[in-house]
């Protein structure tokens, strides 16, 4: 039986586990699929997998997973810059992609396998212990590439329990989401979750509100999201009596990744009687916190510690502090099964990421209500930036502009965005005062080399930009107008 997903053995003939679009696999299937995966990528020790919002990524990493192999999900849009680095930082051995699917130039050197969704491989007990790596997923830090954030099994085991005690999430849920498959939200709780549980999932390949409106009529029960989603959800609403009928009936409406904002929160609730609940994680520590499903949904908070999950409030010089009085600012410091072991090839910054006893730095400041509610006011960084969900450091955006032949100087800075969240802007000093680079020309470089994501969605040039003595960028300095 597999430790993981003990359903692949047990679950009843014909019970469904996945769906994408037109396409799905029932257990049996997923077991005999996945199976052929491990059979072919067991004793590889890593494998990429060509991360598209579709049916083989999912067989792709649970045969991977039941191999005892680590999976680095690759985003499909990345550019061949922010490529080439995944790969040669993780050095994997081969590619998991599905039939069909164009690999970019960085892949070339790599063997490809290609998942037959529909193969019959055997069904056997996973290899690999609770220590051993199950996920590298790349996250971005404020400065330089993205670190590749080393998952344990055990902490998918772990956070996926914690959930399921916190939202009474059984194998009778069905879950809709259209998130991406490259990064923990969509792939770990998105994917792994259900199939964890024995319950399904079914992805809508692409977000959007018909979709949702969809699969919550037609016997979903759960919907993940980032607040992007859930703002366009509250904007559909109004005009969408299908949509409200839907959400309605759902028996739990998840927010993630960001910030839900009050207002959109105040806005779903009034047009449908439900109230979204958030859970607070990072791909680093998985999931930390969350409103429980038997707890009272309080907008604007992330709820209290999951089982299992130490959290305390620091001081900046370490103190922790004591007081529940909603008042108190500090730093979120977790400890616990759900976290992860190290940044790949990185021993400096996996150092400098935890304290002397064991706790993991988030970088989030938060303060505590009476009652042990968690609310995130801000962020110890202001060079990372969360637009639409995606976590982006301000640092690896002004590389990249500055590898512009029209950029003589680069800051980014995020400005607030109703739908993302946040906004990437592009502060810079063209090498031509005449002839600055026009928005679309430095998006389309961003995107090209990063991903499409990071690409700066405002241009404001500059004949200098604000220096302090020590000539450091003061982005402070910057006015947002
Ligand atoms: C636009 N596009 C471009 C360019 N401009 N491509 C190349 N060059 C350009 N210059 C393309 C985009 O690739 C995309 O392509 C399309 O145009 C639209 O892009 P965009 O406007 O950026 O985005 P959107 O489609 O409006 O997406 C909003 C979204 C998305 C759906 C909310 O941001 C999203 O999926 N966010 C989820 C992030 C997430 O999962 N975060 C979890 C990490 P195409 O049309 O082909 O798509 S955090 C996490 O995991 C922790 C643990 C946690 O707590 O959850
Ligand atoms: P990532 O590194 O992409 O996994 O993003 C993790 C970060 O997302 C956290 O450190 C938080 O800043 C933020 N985050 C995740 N969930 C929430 C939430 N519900 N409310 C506010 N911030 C969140």
């Amino acid at each position: 039986m597999s430790s993981l997903f003990p359903a692949l053995t047990s679950a009843p003939d014909g019970r469904a586990a996945l769906r994408f679009g037109e396409r799905s696999l029932t257990y049996g299937e997923l077991a005999a699929a996945a199976g052929a995966v491990g059979e072919r990528v067991r004793g590889a020790g890593r494998v990429a997998v060509w991360a598209t919002p579709a049916l083989e990524t999912a067989v792709a990493v649970v045969g991977t997973l039941l191999a005892g192999v680590a999976a680095v999900p690759l985003n499909p849009k990345s550019g061949d810059q922010e490529l080439g680095h995944i790969l040669s930082d993780s050095g994997p051995a081969l590619v998991l992609a599905a039939p069909g699917d164009e690999l970019p130039g960085p892949l070339a050197g790599l063997p490809r396998v290609d998942v037959d969704v529909r193969a019959a491989g055997p069904a056997s007990a996973d290899d690999g212990g609770p220590g051993d790596a199950a996920l590298i997923v790349y996250t971005s830090g404020t400065t330089g590439p993205p670190k590749g954030a080393v998952i344990p099994r055990r902490a998918l085991a772990a956070t996926l329990d914690a959930l399921a005690d916190a939202w009474q999430w059984t194998g009778d849920d069905v879950l809709v989401h259209g998130l991406p498959l490259f990064h923990v939200h969509g792939l770990v709780l998105g994917i792994l979750g259900p199939l964890r549980r024995g319950g399904s999932v079914r992805h809508l390949g692409r977000f959007g509100t018909e979709g949702v409106a969809r699969e919550l009529s037609t016997g979903a029960t759960m919907l993940f999201g980032v607040p992007t989603m859930y703002h366009r959800v509250a904007e559909a609403l109004p005009g969408d009596p299908e949509l409200a009928k839907a959400l309605a009936g759902a028996r739990l409406l998840v927010s993630g990744s960001a910030a839900l904002p009050v207002h959109d929160h105040e806005r779903i609730a009034a047009a449908t009687g439900r109230r979204v609940i958030e859970r607070y994680g990072m791909t680093e520590t998985l999931m930390n916190t969350s409103v429980r499903a038997d707890g009272e949904p309080r907008a604007g908070t992330v709820g209290v510690p999951l089982p299992g999950v130490e959290l305390r409030l620091v001081e900046e010089d370490g103190t922790p502090i004591t007081a529940y009085d909603g008042e108190t600012v500090g730093e979120i410091q977790v400890r616990g099964p759900n976290l992860f072991t190290e940044y790949l090839n990185r021993p400096d910054a996996t150092a400098a990421a935890f304290t002397g006893d064991g706790f993991f730095r988030t970088g989030d400041m938060a303060v505590r209500d009476p009652d042990g509610y968690v609310r995130i006011v801000g962020r110890k960084a202001t060079d990372l930036i969360k637009s639409g969900g995606y976590k982006i450091g301000a640092g690896e955006i002004e590389n990249a502009l500055l590898e512009h032949p029209g950029v003589r100087e680069a800051a980014v800075t995020g400005e607030p965005d109703p739908d993302l969240g946040e906004r990437v802007v592009a502060w810079i000093v063209p090498a031509e005062a005449q002839a600055p680079p026009t928005l679309e020309e430095l998006a389309a470089h961003v995107a090209g080399r990063l991903a499409p994501h990071k690409r700066p969605r405002v241009l404001r040039c500059l004949d200098a930009l604000p220096r302090n003595d020590m000539g450091k960028i003061m982005k402070r300095a910057l006015a947002h107008d």
